[in-house]
């Protein structure tokens, strides 16, 4: 009998166990967060674009939340992508700026990433594509050995990874800790100092070149292209344009398909619609707005191809999906490529003033959907929501604890995410050349000295050396400046972008 009761429990708490579990595992979703690279609020169909179709974010927008007033903290990458990692706004911290591509890791690797939240609630972690936080512990570092720290020191127990940009060298893809398909007996060298071995360089001859630059980008030609840096050696492992987002999807969908009996977190960082745009065949030509156009076309393929592999796998009801922008567009960003001749009236910065660079809108305010299917309604909502708000609304739905002064400007905007409340943040920092504070739809720039245009990209930094103050509510385009008008909102959020920017040397 006493056998009997014993061997009775031991099952029953086994089997407990066991639902208990699986009970978790249902209610931890999967996490797949698509940031794309300098698309465009205008840049989509569902948020308006007609020049362009993009059926896949579309139905992705249909089936989910469509943000109207979701940002990134910064107008630029680096510092974008340094705030969604940390949940700090990246100003507060020097060397934040776009980086080179042999830059050190900026991510603490002492202190709570985005990524760690997932991993301390049981998650397996992943990121493929654009990096461009840096790597290892020096400027000059050996790319041909072990490359650390990097994502997999800051959270992620998988990377595939580029470095920096596209436009930037090592033109190589790196897989946790190496760069793939290296021959030891061609080293690669980096420097942005200096030319090193003897590959030709735009600047030298323009002649080897398929597309040629506007600004800049005048270096070491890979793959008929001039880049930003110089480098030699790693032949083998350089990544050729048209086929490096197909690699990245290749990746992201075997990350998938490997992780779908467990919960995890795919941070998918695609390239498109940066710069150097350089499509694969099959997407060349398709849209009517050049290479540009062509690589928004490819990208939203891509995001179909990961709707299509969760099915496959059989996870797409228990997958949460965000799709995003880094920061606000640009058309001639260095390379002649058609962006601008072929523009045909499109309007990637949507109803918005600037791009990327500005203070304007344009800079930060970025297309931003999610979906969930069966948990999150569909609907518009105009909650002003921020990507430095992800580690804090994460550490919410998985119930972990993330110290404040860890990520003292990460909000929960759980319950705008879920579609359960229309609010979002009182006050948001948007990080241009200059920094704006946001609150109650009143916009003010602080002054600075910086050019009001930035020439070669044709794009208005929102720069002026006097207090502007723009009501978001009747004026979104940001075309009166009312600073004269109401000195006294002036005086007040000026102070109050004070009083946020002291926070940080407490
Ligand atoms: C600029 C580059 C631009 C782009 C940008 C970074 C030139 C002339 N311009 O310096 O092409 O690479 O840096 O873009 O070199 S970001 O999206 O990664 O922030
Ligand atoms: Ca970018």
């Amino acid at each position: 009998m006493k056998k009997k009761f014993v061997v009775f429990t031991t099952l029953f708490v086994f089997s407990y166990a066991a639902f208990t579990q699986s009970v978790n595992r249902l209610q931890k979703p999967n996490v797949i967060y698509i940031c794309s690279d300098d698309l465009g609020y205008g840049d989509l169909s569902c948020y308006g674009a007609v020049k362009i179709t993009t059926p896949n974010i579309d139905k992705l927008s249909a089936n989910g939340i469509r943000f109207t007033n979701a940002h990134s903290t910064s107008a630029t990458c680096t510092p974008s992508r340094y705030a969604f990692m940390t949940g700090q706004y990246p100003w507060r911290r020097a060397g934040t700026h776009i980086l080179p591509g042999d830059a050190a890791l900026i991510i603490p690797t002492d202190k709570i990433t985005l990524p760690k939240v997932f991993k301390n609630a049981g998650y397996a972690t992943g990121i493929v594509g654009k990096w461009h936080l840096g790597l290892g512990e020096h400027l000059n570092k050996n790319w041909n050995g072990e490359i650390k720290p990097g994502p997999n020191e800051t959270g992620f127990d998988y990377s595939f990874i580029f470095p920096a940009t596209a436009d930037r060298v090592p033109t190589v893809f790196v897989e946790n800790h190496h760069v793939i398909a290296l021959d030891n007996a061609d080293p690669i060298e980096v420097s942005y100092e200096k030319k090193v071995g003897n590959d030709p360089t735009g600047k030298e001859h323009p002649e080897l070149l398929k597309m040629k630059s506007s600004h800049g980008h005048d270096q070491t030609i890979v793959n008929g292209i001039g880049r930003i840096g110089f480098m030699s050696g790693g032949k083998t492992a350089r990544w050729t344009d048209e086929e490096m987002p197909l690699t990245f999807l290749e990746k992201a969908k075997q990350f998938i398909e490997d992780n779908k009996q467990h919960p995890f977190f795919l941070y998918y960082a695609l390239t498109e619609p940066h710069v150097p745009r350089m499509p694969s065949t099959m997407f060349k030509g398709k849209s009517i707005l050049g290479f540009r156009g062509d690589a928004i076309l490819q990208l939203d393929w891509a995001v179909g191809e990961i709707l299509n592999q969760l099915k496959a796998s059989g996870i797409e009801k228990n997958t949460i999906i965000i799709f995003t922008s880094d920061n606000g567009p640009v058309l001639d960003d260095g390379y002649q490529d058609g962006a601008v001749t072929k523009l045909n009236g499109h309007t990637p910065w949507g109803p918005f003033r600037g791009g990327k660079y500005s203070a304007f809108e344009a800079g930060t305010r970025i297309p931003f959907i999610i979906s969930w299917p069966g948990k999150i309604k569909p609907k518009i909502s105009d909650a002003m929501i921020c990507q430095v708000d992800m580690l804090a609304s994460f550490s919410k739905l998985l119930h972990q604890n993330t110290p404040d002064s860890d990520v003292m400007d990460s909000e929960s905007m759980l319950d705008a995410l879920m579609g359960k409340s229309s609010k979002g943040r009182k006050i948001l920092i948007e990080q241009g050349g200059a920094l704006s504070v946001v609150k109650d739809n009143w916009k003010y720039i602080e002054p600075n000295n910086g050019p009001a245009l930035q020439t070669e990209t044709n794009i208005e930094l929102g720069n002026a050396a006097t207090p502007q103050l723009y009501d978001l509510l009747k004026d979104i385009g940001e075309k009166n400046n009312l600073a004269e008008k109401y000195p006294e909102k002036v005086k007040e959020l000026a102070a109050l972008l004070k009083h946020i920017k002291q926070k940080s040397s407490q």
